[in-house]
């Protein structure tokens, strides 16, 4: 069989209070086209289809526009919820959306309650058995183990076991004969970040091992990191990426979809389709005269309508900004270069061994001047940021 996987469309995300909804159009209509001449079997949406858990209802036009579009012909559409994706509204959905043919899972269920999709491949008439696993919450995880794989609250063990659980029971219902795979929304760990994930909700107590998907997984569609990577791990585990770099420290990832080629035998092949639409995100650096001639350069140098962040290696004055924007419009970051920067009287404090730290672990190290021992608090202060994000 053949299928499409792509994730974190993030509808609705805007760049420096720039809309760039006629932009997430036009990709998802690229990718709509893939699907269509590629004729695949199913289209799997590994969740962050929208930036927000409120998203504009231009956005949720495109995307219900773009499900339906990947579903027309009877093409099964499996779509998962992502930690920017309001669970319980995708939920609400789900019936309505069944009809047309797309499968939407808001919440983690168990494999009898949605938590597995079975369907048969059109082209080859193989049957294909899908685990899901929407973005799970750390507030939510240990209910969630419970009620999926029956682990009894006070056994449960950190999130990765809990996820772990969760999997073994939603693909124990795997089959000799089918074509098993997994989708899911999380981090895994030693997976390279694009740039516009958040921080908070990707790593540290959330990275999984890429080793708690079952091997015989005939391929793992994730979604969340939006860098395009294989992972390793015994059975093929792929993050797709974003379609559209969603912030100015994705603009070296490339933009794709993957077309992947299962069968019940063997390991899956994977071919990334390149998406092509869309305005790209570039960094420039230079003194204001460089800037004003890499302004006015033509051919392969021309800068094109990318959106620009730019440092300038200049110090700070007034009206260079102004300047700045006045020679490149689509300048969405106007930024001194470090180089020129005035020396700040007060520096962050750089953790030591180079590795950025998680709110909980800078809240403790708080905790700790303030003279307070107390784990409670702790634990509280990481409940309400997880229920705030
Ligand atoms: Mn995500």
């Amino acid at each position: 069989m053949r299928f499409l996987h792509t994730s974190d469309w993030h509808v609705g995300k805007t760049l420096k209070g720039h809309s760039r909804l006629d932009e997430q159009e036009q990709v998802l209509r690229e990718i709509v086209g893939v699907a269509r001449s590629h004729e695949v079997d199913a289209v799997l949406v590994a969740g962050d289809l929208y930036d927000t858990a409120a998203p504009s209802a231009d956005a949720q036009k495109l995307v219900n526009r773009t499900l339906m579009g990947l579903a027309r012909g009877g093409t099964p559409v499996i779509a998962i919820a992502g930690n920017h994706d309001h669970a319980a509204t995708l939920e609400a959905y789900r019936g309505m959306a069944e009809a047309a043919g797309v499968t939407l899972i808001g919440r983690v269920r168990t494999a009898t309650d949605g938590g597995i999709v079975e369907f048969s491949a059109r082209s080859t008439g193989e049957p294909v058995t899908l685990a899901v696993l929407p973005f799970l919450s750390q507030r939510y995880a240990v209910r969630a183990a419970e009620l999926i794989a029956n682990t009894p609250a006070e056994h449960t063990g950190a999130y990765d076991q809990q996820l772990r659980d969760i999997l073994a029971s939603l693909t124990a219902g795997f089959r000799d004969d089918a074509v098993n795979l997994v989708m899911a929304h999380l981090t895994v760990l030693n997976g390279k970040m694009g740039g516009g994930e958040r921080t908070a909700q990707s790593i540290f107590e959330y990275a999984v091992p890429a080793s708690i998907f079952p091997v015989e997984s005939h391929y793992v569609a994730l979604g969340h990191l939006h860098r395009r990577q294989r992972m390793e791990a015994p059975c093929p585990v792929h993050y797709c990426g974003a379609p559209l770099a969603v912030d100015f420290g994705e603009q070296e990832n490339e933009s794709v979809v993957c077309l992947v080629e299962a069968t019940p035998g063997s390991p899956a092949t994977v071919t990334d389709i390149p998406l092509t639409s869309g305005r790209r995100l570039r960094t420039v650096r230079g003194t204001v005269a460089e800037l004003s001639v890499l302004a006015a350069s033509v051919g392969p140098d021309s800068l094109g309508d990318d959106y620009l962040r730019v440092y300038v290696k200049e110090p700070a004055r007034a009206g260079l900004r102004e300047e700045v924007t006045a020679l490149l419009p689509n300048a969405l970051e106007v930024r001194i270069d470090p180089e020129f920067a005035a020396p700040t009287t007060v520096s962050r404090p750089a953790a030591a061994d180079g590795v950025e730290r998680s709110p909980a672990e800078l809240f403790g190290e708080y905790l700790g001047t303030r003279g307070v021992e107390d784990p409670r608090v702790e634990e509280l202060f990481r409940r309400l940021h997880d229920k705030v994000l």
